[in-house]
């Protein structure tokens, strides 16, 4: 062929790259566990958390348990969850962190149990990816990339102090 195929093959290569206008998430295996779309919804200047979401679907025939995890760019990952004290949503740790039963999936979604960044180093901004270290019971240690988006907001849910997730 002519010299013309390089430079056709590497716009062809930018466009691919370039082309997602919205980014997403991939996915991820550990085991018997399928990890799906986690996402970071974006936080305002001087956020004192962030809200993580994802799904896991477990495959295997024994239960496993999310535990939190760690990211270089907050000071932990705690699993949340979600209950309606006095007609308010409020959220607390999930003690001993949150059940994926055999054949189940979690989901970890806006208005539902999170996972909660705790002391973000900096505000995350849409389209950016969030380098962490999920930790589960049995499947162990499990690196992911959430992407920070906007998402959308449940109404009124809060925790004395910390605000909407
Ligand atoms: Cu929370």
């Amino acid at each position: 062929m002519t010299s013309s195929t390089p430079f056709a093959a590497a716009t062809l290569a930018g466009a691919l790259i370039l082309a997602p206008p919205v980014a997403s998430a991939r996915d991820y295996d550990a085991g018997t566990l399928h990890i799906g779309d986690p996402w970071i919804r974006a936080t305002p200047n001087a956020a004192p958390t962030a809200a993580g979401y994802l799904t896991v679907t477990n495959h295997g025939k024994t239960a496993d348990r999310l535990l939190g995890g760690a990211s270089p760019l907050a000071r932990a990952i705690e699993p949340h969850t979600m209950s309606m004290t006095g007609g308010v949503m409020r959220m607390r740790l999930a003690e001993g962190g949150s059940e994926i039963a055999p054949g189940a999936t979690l989901a970890l979604a806006p208005g539902g149990d999170h996972l909660m960044l705790i002391g973000p180093k900096r505000p995350f901004k849409p389209g950016e990816r969030v380098p962490a270290t999920l930790r589960f019971a049995r499947a162990g240690a499990v690196k992911v990339e959430f992407v920070v988006r906007t998402g959308p907001r449940p109404g009124e849910m809060s925790m004395p102090g910390i605000g909407a997730h």
